[in-house]
């Protein structure tokens, strides 16, 4: 006997936005359901790959696959998911208003522990003061992180520096209000026609836009875009110490030479990451970032 009429039709789909209790799920036939999860379970989020059963008009999400990676911020009360499962994240600045080097520190950080591939978006570089953004990400550029120039009013400009780079991956656009992240969305996919501060100015309603984090289909290639909303803070309360050393690449080498194993690099007497700050090799304003962190996981509890 069959028992395939009690056994609920459960397909795979990937989260493309949340909105609190309900999800969107985009099914490989493209088809877009609205679901909910069964029971309490939380902590979906965009990005991720998830099992659904549907019966007449409502769907469940019933599983969550295991996560290639997550990215996340984190603070004593609580923490925020950004999105799972993605190739690259692009930090969005701008010099106007100008870019956090605290928050952009952190994103990367943040991404290092992650294994996630950054790259910075230097956006509005058709304003003047584009070069105080560069001489300020100066130490980061140092590092090797790639920073691309970009003008998101000029969608023919994003698509030619972008559009090598986004092809066949999932990339998060991430960073602080006002930096830019729809207009450069609305440029490589103009079907979102995602709400920009310029509208908004228009329209006369509050500063932070982007309000939810969605995942967009982006045309001519297999590739997937995701907008999120502005972030004013980057806690990583999540890390160990261990972590963020991992996040400061430009540690490695010298955390070698660290008399302790146990070396916090900071009082410590022959500590590698002090003598290589002091040889120049290491960025003050990096190692001061360094010790804030350090500093910040040290005096918020464990959980
Ligand atoms: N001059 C100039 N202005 C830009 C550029 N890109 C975006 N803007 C403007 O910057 C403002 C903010 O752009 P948004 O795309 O809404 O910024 P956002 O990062 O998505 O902001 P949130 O959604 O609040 O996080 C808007 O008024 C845009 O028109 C650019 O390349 N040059
Ligand atoms: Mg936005
Ligand atoms: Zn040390």
């Amino acid at each position: 006997m069959s028992t395939q009429s009690t056994t609920l039709a459960t397909q795979t789909g990937q989260v493309i936005s949340g909105h609190g209790r309900h999800y969107f799920v985009e099914l490989k036939s493209g088809d877009i359901i609205k679901c909910f999860p069964r029971g309490k379970r939380g902590g979906i989020c965009v990005g991720d790959w998830v099992d659904i059963s549907t019966q007449g008009e409502r769907a469940a999400i019933e599983g969550l696959h295991e996560r290639r990676n997550l990215l996340y911020r984190s603070d004593e009360l609580r923490s925020k998911q950004f999105a799972a499962n993605i190739d690259q994240l692009f930090i969005v600045l701008a010099s106007e208003p100008m870019f956090s080097e605290d928050l952009t520190g952190r994103a990367l950080v943040a991404a290092g522990t992650a294994h996630i591939t950054p790259y910075i978006l230097l956006n509005k570089a058709d304003l003047a003061s584009t070069h105080l953004a560069k001489a300020r990400l100066q130490p980061l550029i140092k590092l090797g992180v790639p920073v691309i120039e970009v003008h998101a009013l000029d969608s023919a400009q994003v698509h030619q520096v972008l559009d090598p780079l986004l092809r066949d991956k999932t990339s998060l656009l991430l960073g602080q209000s006002g930096m830019g992240k729809s207009t450069i969305l609305n440029a490589l996919v103009p079907e979102a026609q995602a709400h920009t501060q310029a509208h908004s100015e228009a329209l006369g309603t509050g500063r932070h836009t982007t309000t939810s984090t969605k995942l967009y289909h982006l045309p001519n290639s297999t590739g997937k875009i995701i907008d999120s909303p502005g972030f004013q803070a980057f806690g990583i309360a999540h890390l160990s110490p261990d972590d963020l050393v991992r996040g400061f690449s430009e540690f490695h080498e010298a955390i070698q030479d660290c008399r302790f194993y146990n070396c916090t690099h900071r009082h410590e007497p022959n500590c590698g990451v002090v003598a290589a700050l002091e040889a120049g090799h290491i960025h003050p304003e990096r190692y001061a970032l360094y010790q804030r962190l350090l500093d910040e996981l040290e005096s918020q509890p464990k959980y």
